[in-house]
């Protein structure tokens, strides 16, 4: 008989951990949420969230009040171990697993015979079986997949999440899911356990391949929205209007090409393909080249800002979202914080120029931003009263309803296509 699983922990409350001990919880599992953050947990513990993210408050409001959800900064003892946090990169592209090799070390004394760890975390080929030795060496007691196979004590697995900020809820239910096991048994005991909350295929391999689809399918996305920000710059050289441009060519059965942006944000897409380039350097060309596009793209914003703020002579430049992308408050990564900062910090603008922040989802300027002397954070409103250059950064739904009469007489520059 399979032995159920009665408690859950997730490691790591962040924009997947949250969602997904929510989730648990609200189809009857004991979860217990892991965080270092005290002000997340002790947020959480109140039934309440600290990310922006549709329905999520409801859901954990719902699962504190039922008991169903708890959160703590201490590992605790659980049947499974779903690990979600940070896997960012270091100044050289070089992945740092320092936050996945803390909560492995704080998982390890709790772990029994039986358990089930699996790892959610965008990983490196090959984290898995490091993952195992980092618990073989904090636990004796116990065999791990990497060297004991099918027969293990403890299993392994990775199952990448997959989801879109924005539609996590809907996402992490409803998206097939990518289960790798350091060992078959491994896989399919993973399986058992997403197969109770998910209503998409659990589609078993082994722990390897799972960490390469995950990094394959952001990268996929990075090369092909390189080849849109390629496109963006090209159809600026011959004076036609990208947007046309590609709608007309999508009209092709078989093109679909992406929207170009001010560049490509958030913690996942402008990182993952740097897992695959730093393993494998001299095969991945075409992935260097499509980091390089599309991090080159939010230097090419700010000369177009320049250009307009110079020629209007412009007091003030309303610069329209600082989130990575429309409808969420997560600045991490975000190209439209690198072009703020360049308009507010960098040369090439008059010395009465200001720079207008508009940022609905937050209260304060992130750090980067803060004490840039031609910088404030201001209202929508404000910010068209005073600018003469509008900036759309991000196509958040209140700048998508702006009364186009209000654009009237500014310079607009809409990197995102939304004012068409
Ligand atoms: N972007 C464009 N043009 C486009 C699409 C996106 O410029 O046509 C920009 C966005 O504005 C944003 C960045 O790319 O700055 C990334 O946005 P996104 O919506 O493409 O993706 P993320 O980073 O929010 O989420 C991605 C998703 N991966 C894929 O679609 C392959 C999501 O499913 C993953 O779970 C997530 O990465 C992750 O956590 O890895």
């Amino acid at each position: 008989m399979k032995p159920p699983f009665r408690t859950i922990s997730v490691v790591g409350l962040g924009y997947v951990g949250l969602p997904t001990a929510a989730v648990f919880a609200s189809r009857g599992l004991n979860v217990v949420g892991v965080d270092v953050n005290e002000r997340t947990v002790d947020l959480i513990n109140q039934g309440k969230v600290h990310i922006v993210e549709p329905d999520l408050d409801i859901l954990v409001r719902g699962a504190v009040a039922a008991g169903r959800l708890r959160a703590s900064t201490r590992t605790v003892a659980a049947d499974a171990f779903i690990v979600a946090v940070p896997t960012p990169f270091t100044d050289g592209h070089k992945p740092d697993l320092s936050y996945l090799k803390d909560a492995t070390a704080a998982l390890a004394p709790v772990l029994k015979r039986g358990d089930l760890v699996v790892i959610e975390s965008t990983s490196p080929v090959g984290t898995s079986e490091q993952v195992c030795s980092w618990l073989a060496e904090q636990r004796h007691d116990l065999s791990f997949p990497h060297s004991a196979g099918e027969d293990a004590d403890v299993q392994v697995a990775h199952s990448p999440e997959r989801v879109l900020p924005g539609r996590v809820l809907l996402e992490l239910v409803s998206n097939d899911r990518v289960v790798g096991g350091v060992s078959r048994r491994c896989a399919e005991r993973a399986a058992e356990l997403y197969g109770l909350v998910i209503s998409g295929k659990c589609l078993t391999t082994t722990a390897r391949t799972a960490e390469l689809v995950k990094l394959a399918e952001n990268a996929f996305r990075d090369v092909n929205i390189a080849f849109a920000n390629e496109l963006s710059l090209v159809c600026e050289r011959f004076g036609i209007d990208v947007w046309e441009a590609i709608a007309l060519a999508n009209h092709h059965p078989r093109v679909d090409i992406l929207k170009p942006g001010p560049g490509v944000g958030g913690h996942c897409i402008a990182v993952d393909p740097w897992f695959i380039i730093d393993a494998a350097p001299d095969a991945t060309p075409l992935m260097r080249t499509a980091r390089a596009v599309n991090d080159s793209k939010p230097g090419q914003v700010v000369e177009l800002v320049r250009k307009a703020a110079l020629q209007r002579k412009a007091a003030g430049i309303a610069c329209l979202g600082l989130a990575y992308k429309a409808d969420i408050d997560d600045l991490r990564e975000s190209p439209a914080v690198e072009i703020v900062r360049e308009l507010a910090h960098g040369p090439g603008l008059g010395n009465g120029t200001r720079v207008l922040a508009v940022e609905p989802h937050i209260q304060t300027l992130p750090e980067t931003l803060r004490n840039l002397p031609r910088l404030r954070l201001v209202s929508l409103d404000e910010a068209l009263t005073q600018a003469q250059v509008i900036v759309l950064l991000a196509d958040h739904r209140a700048f998508k309803a702006i009364d186009r009469a209000r654009l009237k007489d500014k310079t607009v520059i809409d990197t995102r296509g939304a004012w068409r």
